[in-house]
């Protein structure tokens, strides 16, 4: 089951630039920041806030890191913007096999280390409607979602 929003990801040229944005116009802090080298980002997680299922909804911030990233790849195509959605869920696994069955492309064959060592996979836009869709289980969420099993 997917029970929440987890984060939009907005891809940025500066990211301090975007974090004072995001601080000013709206009053949202930084809750975490990162690099996470294998996707190519610094980023910056700014919490909305707490949902239901346990977890939290968030913005997630994304600079480019080097220049073969996808996040590098996407900004010089469309500029700065949404660059993906993410739903949370308490078993990625599992959720990941379930549209995978359904034809849906899924990006990696086995889930990676997200922000705040979350775990994450991702489905193609092309077969989203264009929509580059993430999958994620915050890290409280693994035991339960091993137990799922
Ligand atoms: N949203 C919607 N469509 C997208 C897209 C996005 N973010 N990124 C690429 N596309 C589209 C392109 O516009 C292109 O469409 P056309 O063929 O019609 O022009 C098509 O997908 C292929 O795009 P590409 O520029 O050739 O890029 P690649 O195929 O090399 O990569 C993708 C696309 C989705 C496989 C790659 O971006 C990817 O692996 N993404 C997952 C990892 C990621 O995004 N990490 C950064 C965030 C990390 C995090 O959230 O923690
Ligand atoms: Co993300």
């Amino acid at each position: 089951m997917l029970t929440r929003i987890d984060h939009i990801g907005i891809a940025c040229f500066d990211l301090d630039k975007t974090v004072e944005f995001y601080r000013a116009t709206y009053g949202f802090e930084v809750f975490h920041s990162e690099v996470n080298e294998e996707q190519g980002v610094r980023e910056a997680m700014l919490k909305i806030n707490d949902t239901g299922d346990g977890g939290a909804s968030y913005l997630q911030l994304l600079e480019p890191t080097r220049e073969d990233s996808t996040v590098a790849k996407w900004l010089a195509k469309n500029g700065e913007g949404v660059h993906h959605i993410a739903f949370g869920t308490a078993d990625v696994d599992a959720q990941a096999a379930e549209i995978k069955a359904k034809g849906i492309r899924v990006l990696y064959e086995e889930p990676r280390r997200g922000s705040m060592d979350s775990r994450i996979t991702f489905l193609h836009p092309k077969d989203c409607g264009g929509v580059l869709t993430e999958l994620v289980t915050a890290a409280g969420q693994h035991t339960e979602a091993a137990e799922g099993h």
